[in-house]
């Protein structure tokens, strides 16, 4: 009942009209279906995404990795047990034989690992959240919605890349989306004013991309749109700097100025005293371990410091930065590993350890909603997954309502 009896994948679009994979794994009672997102601002350390670098799709095109799944993947996996998560993981990973994935390629390997376990899921008739997750596991995280757009995101001038918005006051999980909605419409109303129409054209992940190049002056309208929308105590605000991509031979090109990592530590530091600002993530770039360290140090007790490009979601990295006191969160990205059994270590070792985890899309996603499961199942509380507008973004806010819904009185809310 539980054997896997078929395996396929093809080509589909994401948001930004690359092509990206979807799988297909079948038993003879169930189906399970997943498209695997794409970042811009990505690790150095991430798994690879194969890409066929011929003349389709401007070298974007997956066909490989398509192949790799229709004719290597599927035929290993025939007839092993669906529920056997860890055993279609390793036998995949083993199968590449590689550090980063690069033989099959981290997309290929990703599709089938999450349809694999939507299969499961379905095949024991249990909600995605509840297989992933223990029968208690009923936390709706604190959607923090990136509303201003910036960085490899954006056409504008703006160097910090996300800009988000946390309703950590709210009492639900229903109550937080829709403050968070209210403050994003409320921002569109206040930049026509103060920049013109062309200032809501938007982002890759829907947030507005005005023409501002102040780093400062974004926070300062999100914190008016906060507070004439009425949610001042509600509210908080978060940030992703994407710092790897404004850090070029030691330095950070930063606000139109040349700045070292104290030089920017200093900023972050008046930032948190200035605006209510509750989470930074890569503050710094991926290779300033000893600037991560100082941060840490400095305002990591008032201010939560994810690492994203830092960690890529790397069990092993993680490890060593835990080891070293670097950073007090993690953002998990299951592309950027490439299988759901190590993502779910990587959370395990995080939580284990103390540290905060914020579950993730990607700047390039699909309507696939497996990481609003992803994040009830692991109850950790946070996931960021865009502006609260354009479907690929919504698809798992809403994901979220539903399950908030089917979980009735025994949901809860919050970071925990
Ligand atoms: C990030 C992500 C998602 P990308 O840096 O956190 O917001 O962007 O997918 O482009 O890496
Ligand atoms: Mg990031």
């Amino acid at each position: 009942m539980y054997e896997i009896e078929s395996v396929r994948a093809f080509e589909v679009l994401d948001s930004r009209g690359n092509p990206t994979v979807m799988a297909v794994v079948e038993t003879p009672i169930s189906y399970g279906r997943a498209a695997v997102p794409s970042g811009a601002s990505t690790g150095a350390r991430e798994a690879l995404e194969l890409r066929d670098g011929d003349d389709r799709y401007m070298g974007k095109g997956v066909m490989k990795a398509v192949e790799n799944v229709n004719l290597r993947i599927g035929p290993e996996l025939f007839g092993m047990d669906v529920r056997d998560q860890c055993g279609i993981d390793g036998m995949m990973i083993e199968m590449d034989g590689t550090e980063d994935k690069s033989e099959l390629g981290a997309n290929a390997i990703l599709a089938v690992s999450m349809a694999a376990s939507r299969a499961a899921a379905a095949a024991m008739d249990v909600p995605l959240y509840r297989y992933l997750g223990r029968p208690n596991d009923s936390v709706l995280p604190v959607p923090f919605m990136n509303v201003i757009n910036g960085g490899e995101h954006a056409g504008n001038d703006l160097d910090i890349q996300e800009h988000m918005i946390a309703p950590v006051g709210a009492k639900t999980y229903k109550e937080g989306l829709r403050m968070g909605v209210e403050v994003y419409h409320t921002l569109a109303t206040l930049l026509k004013e103060r920049y013109g129409p062309a200032a809501t054209n938007v982002g890759d992940e829907g947030g507005y991309a005005p023409p501002i190049d102040d780093p400062v002056e974004a926070f300062d309208v999100i914190l008016e749109a906060i507070d004439r929308a009425g949610y001042t105590d509600e509210v908080k605000i978060a940030v992703d700097s994407a710092a790897s991509e404004f850090y070029q031979n030691g330095s950070y090109n930063f606000g139109g100025r040349s700045l070292d990592s104290t030089d920017m530590i200093d900023f972050y530091e008046r930032l948190i005293q200035e605006y209510p600002i509750i989470s930074l993530e890569d503050p710094l770039a991926e290779d300033d371990w000893e600037g991560f360290l100082e941060i840490t140090e400095r305002i990591g007790d008032r201010v939560q410091i994810v690492g994203d490009d830092l960690f890529v979601s790397n069990p092993a990295i993680i490890e060593r930065g835990i080891e070293e006191g670097i950073c007090n969160a993690l953002l998990l990205k299951v592309n950027q590993i490439g299988t759901l059994t190590e993502a779910l270590d990587a959370a395990t070792l995080s939580i284990k350890n103390g540290y905060g985890v914020m579950v993730s899309h990607r700047s390039g996603e699909t309507c696939d909603d497996f990481i609003a499961d992803l994040s009830v199942a692991l109850s950790c509380g946070q996931i960021k997954t865009g502006a609260p507008a354009r479907s690929e973004r919504t698809a798992k806010y809403n994901r979220l309502l539903e399950i908030d819904d089917e979980l009735g009185l025994s949901s809860k809310y919050g970071i925990y």
